[in-house]
């Protein structure tokens, strides 16, 4: 990832990407400059704070020629800029931490540069729509805009929150037992015992546990520990970090932060969209939510939780709870089958982190797409290093100079991990795809799009006939009931994280827009939560927490709306690629596997980048049925299971009530 985490930030920023102040980009600069100056641009008096600003050079073909050159200069000093990420990222010290921030200004200075030279021109009536896309994406400065002293401060905000949340670290359970019973003898020898035993850190330890343990008490603990070490520490640093933020929007054309981010998804009825899209899917949730919370009230009792209740946030097999594979093997609707979840196979075949990359990769080339270059395998880091400290969280890096790419990831040998392996590949083969675009065209047609692509294989991956294939699981259940099993594994995946998907960013334009107030930011949270999620917490939530802060994608600044889209639009990809291979029967079942003519659709999709509207990506996918979002290919998908939940449900309530979103009832 790179230091610019914001979506237009991917679309200008990662490619302006510290340009540094190196001598032959400045002179061009600096040419373009005087030479605009004598044509009469007025570029100093331009007004920052408009849209997509534009000057008054009409000269198309040195519009052309300053890109081209711009270009060059800006795949290099990229590099440079993602290498100085990267050794923080993967070695959280105060050297490299303070490396990256002086990177950071030096690139913020080029920025504004190039930003001042491109907006000399009257691009807005360039005959060539490419040249007038690439002036659209350079036309928007992004944090760059800010005054050196404010970027300073957002920059170590971004880069400190990133570090708290990376570091924490929690006590197990069990020595809080210790402590709670014989709390009235604690000493000094104690605490500091106590310090000595608190290394529990999220990856693998407490993942771990929420998705293991079956103990009330214990995953409540670990629950709260989590939050207490994380989002409640940044709560502060996060106000500032929006205040900041929103300067940056301003100074850009932009009513806020959020409203920026939604640009790169260029339309105006984006909200609406996503909201009717949310309304469509919330039936299959609905029955998935009614289903899980019975079965969680069989295991927890029903003093734990009411049947018309929202289910408490850490019974459900995942920190966050979105996702809830966890709780598949105790709630599986036809039990005794094979179990769909081979992460003991792997265990058993001493399956190692370079393994699970190796499958993956072999899944891209067995549709004829790239393979990982040499350099991925040199310097990704695939397994959790002892020395350092390092960014857990995995992630996906292009460097910008059509050699480098890296996966930095914590891999533990589970089937979940080995799923976000293929995530993961997916960024990087769309980066393979691309890179012979322009440089601002090296994105995703948008950034769903760029979260679908690991994904969509990953659902042939994950079907039963394919997990036999390459010897992970032994036998199948190829009947009705065990096509019931592999479709709820499947929705407790995919349908449960839709809307935590949705929710991460109706919380975070909230804050960006001030429709939040910062008094009740967490509040609003938990209201979210219980809306869409019909989830509640364990234990009493005040407004002295900061729980969305315990989330990554929070102090890491990455957008989130884009998984949302991504979980609705990967369906229409399985259907369409699937269709491409000649699949023929239900959806569920189709493995793209080997499959070279759906490996030929996905790659004419993915090498356009961001050249062209989402829109038209979409329908090539499509084979020209449709330029949206739709809903359709999900429903489809899991349609025998929803009628299959709906029977089960029939005797029962759907849906939740709360009174209080900050405490379960
Ligand atoms: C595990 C995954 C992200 C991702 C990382 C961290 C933030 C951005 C990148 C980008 C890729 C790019 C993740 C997976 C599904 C749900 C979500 C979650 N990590 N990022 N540089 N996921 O998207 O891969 O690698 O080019 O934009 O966060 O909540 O776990
Ligand atoms: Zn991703």
């Amino acid at each position: 990832m790179n230091m610019f985490h914001n979506e237009l930030a991917q679309a200008i920023e990662h490619k302006l990407l510290s340009m540094g102040t190196t001598g032959f980009w400045i002179v061009l600069l600096c040419t373009f400059t005087i030479t605009s100056t004598s044509l009469g641009a007025s570029s100093n008096n331009r007004d920052i704070s408009a849209k997509y600003v534009s000057g008054d050079n009409p000269d198309e073909a040195e519009g052309f020629e300053f890109l081209q050159t711009y270009d060059k200069r800006a795949s290099q000093e990229c590099y440079l800029s993602v290498l100085s990420n990267w050794a923080y990222a993967t070695n959280l010290t105060e050297e490299n931490k303070q490396n990256l921030l002086e990177r950071s200004l030096v690139y913020a200075e080029f920025q504004k540069e190039a930003w001042k030279n491109a907006t000399s021109f009257a691009w807005k009536q360039f005959k060539n729509p490419s040249t007038r896309r690439l002036f659209k994406f350079l036309s928007i400065l992004g944090t760059a805009a800010l005054p050196t002293e404010k970027l300073k401060e957002l920059n170590e905000i971004s880069a400190s929150m990133e570090d708290t949340y990376s570091t924490s670290k929690i006590c197990p359970y069990s020595l809080q037992v210790v402590i709670t019973d014989e709390s009235e003898n604690l000493d000094d020898d104690k605490s500091s015992s106590e310090e000595e035993n608190c290394t529990l850190s999220l990856e693998p330890d407490i993942t771990r546990i929420l998705k293991k343990s079956q103990n009330y008490d214990e995953l409540a603990y670990v629950w709260k520990a989590w939050r207490d070490s994380s989002g409640k520490k940044i709560r502060k640093r996060y106000e500032r970090f929006v205040e900041l933020s929103n300067d940056a929007a301003r100074l850009n054309g932009f009513a806020d932060m959020g409203e920026m981010w939604r640009e790169s998804y260029e339309s105006d009825t984006f909200l609406e969209d996503l909201e009717n899209l949310w309304k469509q899917l919330l039936p299959l949730y609905e029955n998935l939510h009614a289903y899980v919370r019975r079965k969680l009230i069989s295991k927890y009792g029903n003093d734990k939780i009411r049947p018309d209740g929202p289910i408490p946030a850490h019974l459900l097999g995942n920190m966050w709870a979105q996702d809830w594979a966890g709780v598949q093997e105790f709630t599986e609707p036809y039990p005794g089958k094979p179990s769909l979840d081979v992460t003991p196979q792997m265990v058993e075949q001493n399956m190692t982190a370079l393994d699970m990359f190796n499958i993956s990769e072999e899944f891209f080339s067995s549709l004829g797409l790239k393979e990982m270059p040499p350099p991925f395998w040199e310097h990704s880091v695939i397994e959790k290093p002892t020395d350092r400290e390092i960014v857990c969280h995995a992630s996906a890096w292009d460097f910008c100079n059509g050699k480098d790419y890296r996966i930095k990831q914590c891999t533990d040998i589970t089937m979940q991990d080995l799923i976000t392996v293929h995530h993961e590949m997916g960024h990087i083969e769309y980066y393979l795809q691309y890179a012979d675009q322009p440089s601002l065209f090296r994105e995703g047609a948008n950034p769903g799009f760029h979260e679908a692509v690991g994904d969509v294989l990953a659902l042939s991956v994950s079907t039963p006939k394919h997990l036999k294939a390459i010897s992970l699981l032994n036998e199948i259940a190829d009947d009705p009931e065990g096509d019931i099993n592999y479709l709820y594994s499947i929705a407790l995946d995919k349908i449960s994280f839709l809307p935590f998907g949705y929710l991460m960013d109706l919380w975070r334009w909230g804050i960006f827009s001030g429709n939040t107030s910062v008094e009740e930011m967490n509040t609003k949270w938990w209201e979210l939560r219980l809306k869409y999620q019909g989830v509640c917490p364990p234990v009493k939530r005040t407004e002295e927490d900061f729980d969305p802060g315990a989330k990554y994608h929070i102090p890491g600044n990455t957008p989130y709306i884009r998984y949302f889209v991504s979980f609705v639009i990967q369906f229409q990809f399985h259907k369409a690629l699937c269709e491409a291979a000649g699949h023929e029967g239900p959806l569920y079942k189709c493995d793209i596997y080997q499959s070279k003519e759906a490996g030929k659709l996905l790659s004419q999709v993915l090498q356009l980048g961001s050249s062209k509207p989402w829109t038209e990506a979409m329908k090539i996918m499509t084979g020209g049925k449709t330029n949206k979002m739709d809903a359709a290919p999900i429903i489809e998908y899991f349609d025998p299971l929803i009628q299959w939940l709906k029977e089960q449900n029939k005797n029962y309530t759907l849906g939740w009530t709360s009174n209080d979103p900050t405490i379960c009832p």
